[in-house]
């Protein structure tokens, strides 16, 4: 898979001229089976994604979900890795989750200090999404819920989707691309924004540089 924007790749994030350390922080993109976790992870990434992406045989057959993206043949088996600087004092480290329930005992672990995730969710199997949305509100993770507009799929509105995932009014749902560049950047500024707003109620939604 390859990273967006490679010939524009900043170098890697380094002191600024006050010699300050950029702020690393930690983002889950998670979701379920096939949503775009690891399109999305590669589509925004500024390095080249690390993806772990192995083959499904038919060892796999009655154990992983292939439930509406039956002509999907790789999985995600441990993460996907990605960065994108947001400007001199934050760098946000990327984690993508795997989607196969025989893999979920890997979320606490990739959880561990993460500021906030990205739901991603497809409309056509919105219920996928569910788990993902219980295990960062059990945690009290802050969460915007993107939706992946797959082709085909019926466009909801994000006011229908708060209703059908049933998060509350101060989760931002987003319509986006996962295979878009500035789509997927604009959903993690997002997140960035809310989870400003989660931590300082004071910082109203005043936009990021
Ligand atoms: N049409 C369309 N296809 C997409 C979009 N995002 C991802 N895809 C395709 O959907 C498939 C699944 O994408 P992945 O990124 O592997 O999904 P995933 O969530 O990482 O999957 P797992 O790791 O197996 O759970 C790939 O074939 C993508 O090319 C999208 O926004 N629109
Ligand atoms: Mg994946």
């Amino acid at each position: 898979m390859a990273s967006a924007d490679s010939d524009t790749t900043p170098a890697p994030p380094a002191a600024d001229p006050g010699g300050h350390i950029p702020l690393a922080v930690k983002i889950l993109v998670a979701g379920g089976f096939g949503v775009g976790k690891t399109t999305m992870v590669g589509s925004v990434s500024e390095i080249p994604p690390l993806s772990t992406e192995e083959v499904m045989t038919e060892a796999s057959m009655g154990v992983d979900d292939l439930g509406g993206v039956e002509e999907k043949s790789t999985t995600t088996v441990a993460l996907d890795f990605g960065r994108i600087t947001v400007n001199r004092q934050v760098v946000l480290y990327l984690f993508g989750t795997p989607g196969q329930g025989r893999f979920w005992f890997m979320w606490d672990e990739l959880a561990e200090g993460a500021l906030g995730a990205v739901v991603l969710a497809d409309t056509r199997r919105l219920d996928t999404c569910f788990p993902a949305v219980d295990f960062f509100e059990r945690r009290k993770i802050p969460f915007v819920v993107a939706v992946n507009r797959f082709d085909g799929a019926y466009a909801y509105e994000p006011e229908e989707v708060r209703e059908a995932v049933d998060v509350g009014p101060d989760v931002p749902i987003i319509l986006t691309d996962a295979r878009e560049r500035q789509e997927s950047k604009s959903v993690l500024l997002a997140l960035v924004e809310h989870v400003m707003r989660q931590r300082s109620p004071a910082v109203s939604a005043r936009p990021l540089p």
